[in-house]
C-alpha cells in the first residue's frame, strides 16, 4: 500500500475544470471527512493544493448545502422549498417527462450540463446515455475550448503537443491568454524552473495579470486583436530571415500561403490594430525564434472573440516554422487530453442519438428558453446538472426569463440552492467527490487520476451515477450501462489495451491513485521533432485541404460537429472583433469600453463564490479601470460603479489602475448575481455570438459603458 495511505486515507483527484487536475489525498474520521491534501508524491500537485481545494472538507461540510430532495413551492426564483422523498421526485419527474413526450415529443425535454464535475462517471457526459437513450434534444457544450481545439485538431490532429512538465528545459516560454498562477497554478513551478535555468518568460494578455506581473515581458494586445499580432510576428520572421526552413519544408503544408497573407501585417499595422509596439513584434520574433527551445503554452481565453479560433491557427503555426518542436520541451501545449486513451463513444453513446435529432448549443439557452430561437416542439422541460448557467452562460438575463416560465419544468441536480438552482421546479441534492468513486483525465497534464469514495454522502446526496440509474428504472430503461457500479464504469471508459496504458489494471489505480500515461518521458520527449502530426497529412496543417476532416472534442459536439457549419477559411486569418472602437465606433458611442471578464482566482467559475471566506479573499465583484477612463467618469478607487450595455447590466466597486490600458475594463467571472449588490453578473452584460470556429463563446468581444453609482 502507498506510504501515505493509512486506514483512514483514501485518494482523492480533483474534480474540477481545471487544467492541474489534483491528486488528493482524503483523510478520515469516524466516517466524516475531516482534512483533503495534495498528493505529496504526484509530480503535478506536488503536495500543494490551491486556494480554492485547500479547504475542500470544510465544502463538503457547508451547513448550506442541499440534503434532500425538493419540490417548488413559492414562486419560481423565490426559493421557497419543501421536502419531499427520492421515490416522489422521481417518480414527478417521470411522470411530467411522459405528459410532455405524450404531447409534444421527447426532443422537448433538454438536459444541460457543464464542467463542475469533469469525472468520467459523475461528470459532464456522465448522463448523455440516458438522455441519448430517451431521445431529449442534444445539449451542445461549447463553453469552453471549443474554438481553441477546433483549430487545433485542424492544425495539429489529436495530439497531446508539449509535456508541461518537459517545460523545464525550454529557453523561451511564452504564456498566451492564460493567467497561470490563477488558473494552471501547478504548471508555474515548471516556468520557474525554466527562468532559473535561465529561459525568459513572456506573458501576452490583455491586461496586467498576475501572471503578467510575475514575467520578465508583458505583452499586452488589445482584446481580440491576437490575431494580428501572430501574423506580424509570422511577417518578421520571414522579414528577419528566422524561418526554420527545413522543418517547415519537411513538416507543414501551407506555409508559402501563409507568409503572404502575413505580408499585409506589417509591424506598424499591426501596432495600430493590437497597440503592441511595432519594435516589440520584431523582438519577439527574434527571441522566440532564437532561443530554443522555445514553447507556448496557450491559454483557453484566446478564442473568445469573433476571431478568436483563427488567431489560434495563426499562433499553432508559430513553433513549426521555427522549428520548436525538434527540442524537448519546444512546441505548444494546448490541452494534453488528446492523449488519453479513453473510450468517449462508450461514455456518451452518441450512437443512441436517433438521426435528425435536433441540437441546441448552451450559450444560447436563454435564446431557446424564451422562444427566439423557433423550436418546434419548444422545451418544455430542462434537466440540469454540473452546470450554472445563470453565472456562467453568456446573456443571462434571457436565461433568467426563461427560467421563469411557468410551463417550464426544470429538475435541478446541485450542491447548493444557486442562482440557477433557485428556478427549479425539483431540486435533487448531489454527493460531493469525496462521497462517491470516479476517474479524472486531464487537459493539464497527462496522469489520470483516480477518485476513491472516502465517505458516505450526508443527507440523502446521490452522486450523478446515480440519476441515471434511478431515472432509467422510472422510464423502464434496462440497457447494462444503467446497471453498473461506480467501479465497473469506472474500468469500462478506458481502453486498457491501448499501449499508453503500460498494461496496468484498476488495481493499479486503487493502489497508486494516478497513473502517468506513457506518452515518453519528460526529459527525452520530442512528439513532433520529426513531424508526425496525427493530421491526414502527417503535417502541421497551416493551410487545410479538406477543412472538414477533424473529430470534434469529447466534451462538446460529438454528435454534429462543424461539418454542418460556415466554411472554414483555408489559413489562419485575423477576423476583428465585432464589439471594439476600431471595428464598430457606431456602438462604440453608447458603450465605449472593451470588457474582459477572465476567472477569479479564489473561485473556480462559480463554485465557491458562495463561501464567505473565498469571497473575503477574493474580493466583492470589482470592476478594473484605468486612471483616465476613471477620471473621464468621475470614479474613484472605491466607489460603486454600474456596468452597462444593451444586453444587461452589473455593479461592482472601482479599481482604479495602471494593470488596464485605457479602453479596457476588467471584472471577474463567478460571482453570484444574487449575492452581488446588483442582481446582475459579468454574464449579464456578454454576448451569445459565437467566434468564427467551433461555436465558441465571445466573452472578450463585448463593449460596455461604465458610470458611476450614487
Ligand atoms: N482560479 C481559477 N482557476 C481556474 C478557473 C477559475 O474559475 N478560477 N477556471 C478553470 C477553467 S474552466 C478554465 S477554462 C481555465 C481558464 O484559464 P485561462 O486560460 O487562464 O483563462 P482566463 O482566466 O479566462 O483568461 C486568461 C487570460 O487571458 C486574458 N485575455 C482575455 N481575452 C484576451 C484576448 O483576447 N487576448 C489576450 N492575449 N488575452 C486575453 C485575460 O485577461 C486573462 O488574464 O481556468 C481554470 N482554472
Ligand atoms: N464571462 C465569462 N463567462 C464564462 C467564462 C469566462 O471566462 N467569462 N468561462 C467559461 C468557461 S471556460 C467555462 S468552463 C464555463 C463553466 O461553466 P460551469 O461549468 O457552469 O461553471 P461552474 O460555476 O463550475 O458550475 C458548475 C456547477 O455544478 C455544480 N456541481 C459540481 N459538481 C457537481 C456534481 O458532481 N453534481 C452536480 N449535480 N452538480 C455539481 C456546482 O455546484 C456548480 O454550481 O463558464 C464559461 N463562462
Ligand atoms: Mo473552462
Amino acid at each position: 500500500m502507498n506510504e501515505q495511505l493509512k486506514a483512514d486515507t483514501f485518494f482523492g483527484a480533483c474534480p474540477h475544470d481545471c487544467p492541474d487536475t489534483c491528486a488528493m489525498i482524503y483523510e478520515t474520521k469516524g466516517g466524516k471527512l475531516v482534512d483533503v491534501r495534495g498528493n505529496k508524491e504526484h509530480p503535478i500537485t506536488r503536495g500543494g493544493l490551491c486556494v480554492k481545494l485547500k479547504d475542500f472538507h470544510d465544502h463538503h461540510a457547508n451547513p448550506d448545502r442541499l440534503m434532500y430532495p425538493m419540490r417548488r413551492t413559492g414562486p419560481k426564483g423565490s426559493g421557497q422549498y419543501e421536502r419531499i422523498s427520492w421515490d416522489a421526485a422521481i417518480s414527478e419527474i417521470g411522470k411530467r417527462w411522459r405528459e410532455i413526450i405524450a404531447q409534444y415529443g421527447a426532443q422537448a425535454i433538454m438536459p444541460q450540463s457543464y464542467l463542475g464535475n469533469m469525472g468520467l462517471v459523475q461528470g459532464i457526459n456522465s448522463g448523455d446515455p440516458f438522455f441519448n437513450r430517451l431521445g431529449t434534444t442534444v445539449n451542445e457544450k461549447t463553453y469552453c475550448t471549443s474554438g481553441s481545439s477546433t483549430a487545433w485538431l485542424l492544425t495539429h490532429g489529436p495530439t497531446g503537443g508539449v509535456d508541461p512538465e518537459s517545460f523545464v528545459h525550454c529557453k523561451y516560454i511564452v504564456i498566451w491568454a492564460c493567467n497561470s498562477i490563477s488558473t494552471n497554478l501547478h504548471h508555474w513551478p515548471f516556468v520557474l524552473e525554466a527562468q532559473k535555468r535561465g529561459a525568459k518568460i513572456v506573458v501576452i494578455d490583455s491586461y496586467r495579470s498576475r501572471t503578467a506581473k510575475a514575467a520578465d515581458w508583458h505583452i499586452c494586445p488589445k482584446p481580440g486583436t491576437d490575431g494580428a499580432l501572430a501574423l506580424g510576428v509570422i511577417r518578421s520572421l520571414v522579414e528577419q530571415g528566422l524561418v526554420d526552413q527545413d522543418y517547415v519544408t519537411k513538416h507543414t503544408v501551407g506555409f508559402p500561403e501563409l507568409a503572404e497573407r502575413a505580408d499585409d501585417f506589417t509591424p506598424e499595422y499591426v501596432e495600430k490594430i493590437t497597440g503592441v509596439k511595432a519594435s516589440d513584434v520584431a523582438k519577439f520574433a527574434r527571441e522566440f525564434a532564437t532561443s530554443q527551445p522555445s514553447a507556448i503554452r496557450i491559454g483557453v481565453a484566446i478564442e473568445r472573440s469573433a476571431g478568436g479560433a483563427q488567431a489560434s491557427r495563426a499562433i499553432y503555426a508559430l513553433p513549426a516554422i521555427v522549428g520548436s518542436w525538434r527540442h524537448v520541451g519546444g512546441g505548444m501545449l494546448q490541452l494534453p487530453l488528446w492523449d488519453f486513451p479513453i473510450d468517449w463513444v462508450k461514455a456518451a453513446r452518441p450512437d443512441w442519438i436517433k438521426p435528425g435529432t435536433r441540437v441546441v448549443n448552451n450559450l444560447r439557452l436563454g435564446q431557446a428558453l424564451i422562444g427566439e430561437m423557433a423550436l418546434d416542439p419548444p422545451i418544455k422541460s430542462l434537466f440540469v446538472f454540473c452546470t450554472n448557467p445563470v453565472i456562467q452562460s453568456p446573456e443571462t438575463n434571457k436565461i433568467v426569463e426563461g427560467l421563469k416560465r411557468e410551463d417550464l419544468f426544470t429538475v435541478v441536480a446541485e450542491h447548493f440552492l444557486t442562482d440557477t438552482a433557485k428556478y427549479a421546479d425539483i431540486v435533487l441534492p448531489a454527493a460531493m467527490a469525496g462521497e462517491a468513486e470516479d476517474m479524472m483525465w486531464s487537459w493539464g497534464h497527462f496522469y489520470f487520476t483516480y477518485n476513491q469514495k472516502a465517505v458516505e454522502p450526508p443527507g440523502e446526496c446521490v452522486p450523478t451515477s446515480g440519476l441515471w440509474r434511478r431515472l432509467a428504472k422510472e422510464m423502464g430503461f434496462d440497457d447494462p450501462v444503467f446497471k453498473m457500479t461506480d467501479s465497473e464504469l469506472c474500468a469500462a471508459y478506458i481502453n486498457w489495451d491501448d499501449p499508453k496504458m503500460g498494461g496496468i489494471d484498476m488495481e493499479y489505480f486503487k493502489k497508486h491513485g494516478y497513473y502517468r500515461i506513457d506518452v515518453g518521458g519528460v526529459d527525452t520527449r520530442t512528439p513532433h521533432a520529426e513531424g508526425k502530426f496525427p493530421t491526414p497529412s502527417g503535417k502541421v496543417e497551416i493551410m487545410l485541404k479538406d477543412a472538414k476532416n477533424f473529430v470534434a472534442p469529447p466534451f462538446r459536439a460529438m454528435y454534429e460537429g462543424e461539418q454542418s457549419g460556415e466554411p472554414i477559411d483555408p489559413l489562419p486569418g485575423y477576423v476583428a472583433p465585432r464589439e471594439a472602437p476600431d471595428t464598430n465606433p457606431e456602438q462604440a458611442k453608447t458603450y465605449p469600453l472593451n470588457i474582459i471578464s477572465p476567472k477569479s482566482h479564489a473561485f473556480l467559475n462559480s463554485c465557491y463564490a458562495n463561501e464567505k471566506h473565498k469571497i473575503k479573499a477574493q474580493g466583492e465583484q470589482f470592476v478594473m479601470i484605468s486612471p483616465a477612463d476613471a477620471a473621464e467618469r468621475n470614479i474613484r478607487e472605491g466607489d460603486p460603479v454600474r456596468v452597462h450595455n444593451a444586453r444587461g447590466a452589473f455593479e461592482g466597486v472601482a479599481r482604479v489602475t495602471d494593470d488596464v490600458n485605457p479602453g479596457i475594463v476588467v471584472a471577474t467571472l463567478g460571482y453570484w448575481r444574487s449575492l452581488n449588490r446588483s442582481d446582475g453578473s459579468v454574464n449579464s452584460i456578454s454576448s451569445d455570438a459565437w467566434s468564427g470556429l467551433g461555436r465558441a463563446p465571445t466573452y472578450s468581444d463585448n463593449l460596455v459603458q461604465v458610470v458611476r453609482v450614487n
